[in-house]
Order: structure tokens, then sequence, then C-alpha cells
């Protein structure tokens, strides 16, 4: 057995968020060790340079003697139930009372001096985290944004010290670490199958992203979508909609101008027309964003002006270009059924052709039926890559014509020889990237590349 040192923390993970755990506790000269359950992680070396003489053990966390250690700190790819940790996340600290095995956000919580607006759901948390820190950016705050998305939460700390708020993006495996959160305003923004091989079923996915409202003095929750609603409610509550809404709830409204609104209530904010991202999922990410902002005391003109302004992240739902009548659309960060459901939804009903979808990867255990009855209506075809080609296969055959292909090429190859004016081919995948890219914006990258080569080469 290797015995970490009394009295010392074990940070396990030496990815993006161990590094940053890394390096917050070098800045607090704190005695710590790095673990990775991978035999040669990488950026080994360049993590030895940066920190000479902490101690690294890589491989099965089993040989780890832990029995002195005083606290471990997981990275988010890291499974709490991984041999070697049995028991550490139930086991309390006779000092803290917190959890001996924590998160990298239980360690930004401590030191956090400005409030947190946190946003969680199965989708929409990166378009809500950047919407929401764009609002606080146009009304004059000092905002640092991150987490789950760009900067890691713990650099936050450090780059930002003058923060007047902090924006966190987090994910169900940050927040499965984190005990308490302690939001201004948190937000829960949807749920559907996903990383299931992780949190063994639907249920325990929800319970670690309920978490989000612990001690929180504000929720927003989705009212269409009850699995959102907290079991143990906030203080205040706010619920957004995509129907007319009820008393204070932010939702939709058809007006005699302009169709459908924005509105808090009764009283009507923006014409959807005016919204600089499409689509009715995009409407709710608007009202999920007004609410939370609503909270956080942000100015409507400049929330509205942001809503406006704002086109759209990289790889959700973005036109890469239109070619010979052709949309060709990366969504590469529709990694799971329910993005897909959202991007089909959002588009089909618009085209005078159909679509095209090229979809597969790694379905992480979920369910992809809900995809044929939305695929019938206004599909061409799917032309299925990856992992689980097979899986995706079974869940639509007989309901639109099916290709399987070895890869993403293949499947953009097809896709051009099949497409016709009026339609759209849309990656949009419903499974995570890893069996075949190192991420979702390689594979998106990918799909751009090859569509602009092909583009500029038939020109
Ligand atoms: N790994 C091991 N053994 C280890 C440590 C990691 O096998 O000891 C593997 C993990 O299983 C995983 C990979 O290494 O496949 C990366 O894991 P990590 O915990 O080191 O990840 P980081 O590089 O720290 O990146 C994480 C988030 N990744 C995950 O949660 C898997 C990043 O979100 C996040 O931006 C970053 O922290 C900063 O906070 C990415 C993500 O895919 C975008 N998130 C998932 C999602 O959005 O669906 C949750
Ligand atoms: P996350 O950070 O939760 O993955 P993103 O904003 O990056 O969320 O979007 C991920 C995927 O979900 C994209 O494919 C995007 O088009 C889709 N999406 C965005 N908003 C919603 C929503 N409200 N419901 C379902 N899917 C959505």
């Amino acid at each position: 057995m290797i015995e970490v040192a009394p009295g010392t923390t074990l940070v396990v993970g030496l990815g993006i968020s161990g590094r940053a755990i890394a390096r917050h506790l070098s800045r607090r000269g704190v005695p710590f060790m790095m673990a990775d359950t991978r035999p040669a992680p990488p950026g080994l070396d360049d993590f030895r340079t940066a920190h000479p003489g902490v101690p690294i053990h890589c491989g099965p966390l089993t040989a780890l003697d832990l029995s002195g250690v005083a606290e471990v700190v997981l990275s988010p790819g890291v499974d709490p139930a991984t041999p070697g940790l049995e028991g550490l996340a139930e086991a309390l600290d006779p000092a803290t009372g917190e959890p001996r095995l924590v998160g990298e956000i239980a360690l930004f919580v401590r030191d956090a001096r400005a409030p947190i607006a946190a946003i969680t759901g199965s989708n929409a948390k990166s378009t809500v985290t950047t919407l929401l820190g764009e609002m606080a950016r146009a009304a004059g705050h000092r905002v640092a944004v991150g987490g789950n998305l760009g900067t890691p939460a713990l650099d936050l700390l450090h780059d930002r010290p003058d923060a007047e708020l902090f924006v966190l993006e987090l994910s169900s495996f940050q927040l499965e670490t984190t005990p308490w959160l302690g939001a201004e305003t948190a937000a829960f923004l949807n749920l559907c199958e996903d990383h299931l091989d992780r949190h063994g079923d639907l249920a325990g996915y929800r319970a670690a992203k309920q978490r989000i409202f612990r001690g929180a003095a504000h929720g927003v929750i989705n009212a269409e979508d009850p699995a959102t609603w907290p079991e143990t409610p906030p203080p205040n509550l706010s619920r957004f909609t995509t129907a007319a809404p009820e008393g204070d709830d932010w939702g939709l409204a058809a007006r005699d101008e302009g169709g459908d609104w924005l509105m808090h209530g009764a009283e009507a904010l923006l014409p959807c027309a005016e919204l600089g991202l499409r689509g009715r999922h995009n409407q709710a990410n608007a009202l999920a964003a007004l609410a939370m902002g609503h909270r956080l005391g942000l100015p409507l003109d400049a929330m509205l002006a942001t809503l406006r302004a704002f086109r759209g992240l990289p790889h959700r739902g973005e036109l890469v270009a239109e070619w010979n009548g052709v949309a060709w659309i990366n969504d590469s960060k529709g990694t799971n059924v329910g993005a897909t459901l959202a991007a089909i939804a959002g588009l089909g009903p618009t085209l005078d052709g159909r679509l095209i979808l090229l979809a597969g990867g790694v379905g992480k255990g979920a369910d992809f039926a809900p995809l044929a009855a939305p695929l019938a209506r206004h599909g061409r075809e799917a032309i299925l890559f990856g992992a689980d080609a097979e899986r995706l296969e079974a869940a639509l055959s007989g309901r639109l014509p099916l290709t399987r292909v070895t890869d993403l090429e293949s499947a953009l190859a097809r896709a051009a020889a099949i497409a016709a004016p009026g339609d759209c081919v849309l990656l949009s995948p419903a499974c995570a990237s890893l069996d075949q890219f190192a991420d979702y914006q390689e594979r998106g990258e990918a799909f751009r590349r090859w569509v602009l080569a092909h583009r500029e080469a038939a020109s």
C-alpha cells in the first residue's frame, strides 16, 4: 500500500479540474498528493514541472492507504463509487461536519466572497450561464463566469478576486460532491436521460442535480418539467414555462402585435422574434435567464439588450453553411436525446424539405426511442455512426430510412449525396463523442471543416 501522508489532502484526477484544485491548494499552502486512476494520464510531465515535490500516484486507487487522509477532493469525471474510495462519501469530518470526500465546488464555496448564481439541467446550462453572465456584464457588474463551462470554478477565485457575482454552470458530477452550495439564485432547467452509466438511473441523476438548491435563497424551476421541482423548496421560487404564465411566472403569450412575447406575469417584455436565439427551447432559456437576473436585481433594459444581441454558442444549433439550398447545422453539443429532440422540434417544422440527421457515439445508457416519432415526421434519413449506432438503428428501425456508416466523415459524404434543396443536414448526435473524438468541440469542428471544404471544392 502507498500511504497518503497523515493530514494530507488527496486530489483525484489530473484533468482540468484536478489542476485547478492543485493550484488552489498550493496557493493556500495546503499539503496535498495527486492520484489518477489511469496509468499514464495526459499532461503528467507538465504537472510535475508545475508542482515539483507533489507526490503523484497513477493507477488503481485501491493501492492507496487513505487511513490518515485529511480530505479527498474528487474530479467530476471520477465516480465516488470508484474502488478504493469506499465509505468516504458518507464519512463526516468531526471538525467541519463535511463529508471527507468532496469536489471542487465544495472548496469554491468555502472561499467565495460574492453571491453565486448556479445553473444545472440536462440541457441549456451553457446557454443560460452565458446569457446570465452577459446580462450582468451589460448591467455593469464585475461578473466571473465558469464551472463546467470555460474557466474552472476555483480558478475564478484567483483570476477574478474583484468579482461581485459568480455565475456557475454545474454538472451533476460536480453537484454530487457538493454538500452545500448556498446560491443566491439556483436554476434547475430540465431533466432528460443522460449520464445513466454514472448515476445508475434517472432518480440518481436527478438527486445529484437537486443538490443545486441546497442553501439557495432563490430557485428557478421549469413549470413544465416536475423533475426540476425541489423536494425542499428554497424560501423564494420562480417558475418559467413556454405556456402562458400563471401568477408571477415567466412565460410566453401571443399578442396582437408581433406574435409570441416573453412575459413576466401580465407584463409583456420582448417579442420572441427579436430574440437573437431561435427555437422554442431557446425562448425557455431566455426566460430562465431573465428570472435569475431579476432576482439579482439586473435592470430589465440591460437584460433585454443581451437577449436581442446574443446569437448562441458554437456547436449548439449553429448554422455552418447553406450550400445548394441545403442548411448544414452543427449541434455537436446535442449529447443526449433531449437536446436532439429540441433540435428536431425547432428545425423540422421550419423546413421546405426534410431533415437528414447525423447521430451516434456513446449513448450513456439512454433510451433512443423518443427520437422515432419526430424523425418519422420530419426526417429524410438518419445516418448513424459510432459506438451506439446499432442501438440507435434498433430504436429507429421502420420509422425512416437508415444508413449505418463507420464515422462522421462517411456520414457527411452520405448526407451530401442524398440532400435535396430545402433539406437540412443536422449533426445532433444524441450521444457523447468520446469513442471517436477528444470531445464535442472536436466533433463539431470536424463537421464544420468538412462542410466548408466541400462547399469550397464544389464552387
Ligand atoms: N479520469 C479517469 N481517472 C481519473 C481522472 C479522470 O479515468 O482519475 C477520466 C474521466 O473518467 C473522464 C476524463 O478522465 O473521462 C476527464 O475527467 P476529469 O474529471 O479529469 O475532467 P476535467 O478535465 O477535470 O473536466 C471537468 C469536466 N469534465 C467532466 O466532468 C467529465 C468538464 O466538463 C469541465 O469543463 C471541467 O471539469 C472544468 O470544470 C466537460 C464535460 O463533458 C465539458 N462535462 C460533462 C457534461 O457537460 O455533460 C459533465
Ligand atoms: P449544456 O451545457 O447543458 O450541455 P448547452 O447550452 O451547451 O447546454 O446546449 C446543449 C444542447 O442542448 C445543444 O444541442 C442545444 O441546442 C440544446 N438545448 C439548448 N437549450 C435546450 C433546452 N431548453 N431544451 C433542450 N435542449 C436544449
